[in-house]
């Protein structure tokens, strides 16, 4: 497969970038590079802008049928290259085969199905007393997305905005772009109305920052870290552009002392692993009470013990890398200061084996860790849970809610009831109950600083538009 591409995608057509720069984009298991892409300037920002500018009437316009349509289209476009952007986001971000099929091309194939089925609805008109009142879309978005989740970002900032009627240009991660190339292939396909979306690549600060500071973008929409969602605010603040803000987390799993230990345990690990633990919602600190404490823990050095680590194409494999080397040796460091503060290694840490070649960090499990120290308030974004012991219900809470995150959570108890009262008092977006599944129709954002704003659902779609009164 040729993965380096040279252009950008402005207006609907496959154009040269105004910038002549290269970025190298690496393979984070072989530490190979294996392709280059445009570094972008701001003029390639400007014209991307204007294009979808000029296609806003028209898109704005087209009626729910046709909008529909073309989201069928797409989705049918990506559908048929599913096993190429597995291969891809197994390539660029190093997915285990089976997680970058099921999870990372299979959750924004359904992602992007929603938003057809919701696009196919008319745009609700309510009455209010004399009033109509009519939901009509922001603009001009600005997408920037990370490279968690590659594809699964970008479909559920494009599928809503596209739904709601706005216009898009994108700038996805310039660590993973090459599913966003392949996203644009299928976007060829579907035909959409040129400029509908736009393309541009490059880097976070001049490419993602002139687009967020661009004057005729209506909304920004950013997934990535707090640091960076904090300059967008800004930027956007300037122009009163609205923002959707979909930032860190630390979020707490709760183990109630009747919950069952083996189910909770498990589920937690697995959570705090999955995608090497580079998942916004990972449920990174396992608060569990006292009675059952020295029991969890030996049931997480068994359960972390057991993910291998490796070649994300080995069939066997169920860690990868991390993205980068900058991210492996931010989560390196988050270990030592874990285990500085008096955290105790229960399994993986600094000498556990790793592969020699790529960025591989080993599944590790801190315990008595200190609810107010680094490891228990940053977000590490690595395979690293930390565990912390309670002694009652109010005490867990207490700690769950001691972040400046407030993205989600869970809680396991025997007693559902007991457990979804914990549930409510917990300060987050979503908060999951013995095990609940991830619902892509459900509202998904954060409390506090992990952001503002909702993905997915009904309340994704709502994000990208506003609301109008015309009196009779
Ligand atoms: O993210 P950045 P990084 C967190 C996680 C991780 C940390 C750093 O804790 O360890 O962030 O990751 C673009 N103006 N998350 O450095 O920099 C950038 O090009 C405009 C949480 O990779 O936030 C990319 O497209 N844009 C998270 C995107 O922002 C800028 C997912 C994200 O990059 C910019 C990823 C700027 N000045 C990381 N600087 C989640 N919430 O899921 C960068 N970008």
């Amino acid at each position: 497969m040729q993965l380096t591409r040279t252009e950008i995608h402005l207006g609907g057509r496959w154009v040269r970038p105004d910038g002549t720069g290269t970025i190298p984009v690496e393979n984070p298991a072989t530490e190979e590079t294996i392709a280059e892409i445009p570094a972008c300037t701001a003029t390639d920002v400007d014209r991307a802008v204007a294009a979808a500018r000029a296609a806003f009437d028209g898109w704005a316009d087209t009626g729910p049928a046709d909008r529909a349509a073309a989201l069928d289209r797409l989705h049918d476009a990506l559908a048929s290259r599913a096993d190429a952007l597995a291969e891809t986001i197994g390539r660029e971000l190093g997915s285990p085969r089976k997680f970058a099929a099921r999870v990372q091309v299979g959750l924004p194939l359904r992602v992007l199905r929603g938003y057809a089925d919701l696009a196919r609805q008319p745009a609700p008109a309510e009455t209010i007393g004399n009033s109509l009142v009519l939901r009509e879309p922001v603009g001009v978005v600005g997408a920037i997305t990370p490279w968690n989740y590659p594809l699964h970002q970008v479909v559920a900032k494009l599928a809503a905005a596209l739904a709601a009627g706005c216009t898009v240009v994108l700038k996805p991660s310039e660590l993973t772009p090459l599913v966003a190339y392949q996203f644009f292939d299928a976007i060829d396909e579907a035909g959409l109305p040129p400029g509908v979306v736009n393309l541009v690549t490059g880097t976070g600060p001049v490419v993602g920052a002139a687009l967020a500071g661009h004057p005729d973008v209506d909304m920004v929409s950013f997934t990535g870290s707090t640091a960076v969602g904090r300059q967008i605010a800004h930027l956007a603040a300037d122009r009163i552009a609205r923002v959707a803000l979909e930032l860190g987390g630390k979020s707490a799993n709760i183990v109630l002392d009747d919950a069952d230990l083996t189910t909770a345990v498990k589920a937690g690990i697995g959570n705090c692993l999955v995608n090497s633990g580079q998942t916004c919602t990972a449920w990174t600190r396992m608060l569990v009470h006292r009675t059952r404490y020295a029991q969890a823990l030996e049931l997480a050095a068994d359960i972390a013990a057991g993910y291998r680590l490796g070649d994300p194409f080995d069939p066997d494999t169920r860690l990868g890398p991390l993205v980068s080397a900058t991210q492996r040796d931010r989560v390196r460091a988050h270990i030592a200061h874990g285990l500085a503060d008096g955290g105790r290694l229960v399994t993986g840490g600094p000498d556990a084996p790793v592969p020699d070649r790529g960025h591989f960090v080993a599944p590790t499990v801190i315990a008595d860790v200190d609810p107010d120290s680094a490891l228990a308030q940053e977000e590490v974004f690595g395979p690293v849970l930390a565990v912390i012991p309670f002694d009652d219900t109010d005490q867990a809470v207490a700690i769950a809610n001691n972040s400046r995150y407030g993205l989600a959570g869970a809680v396991f108890a025997g007693d559902e009831e007991r457990a979804l009262a914990v549930a409510r008092r917990i300060r987050t977006g979503s908060v999951d109950v013995n095990g609940g599944s991830f619902n892509p129709l459900a509202p998904f954002g954060g409390y506090k600083q992990s952001g503002i704003g909702r993905e997915l659902g009904v309340y994704g779609l709502a994000e990208f538009t506003q609301l109008k009164s015309i009196q009779r």
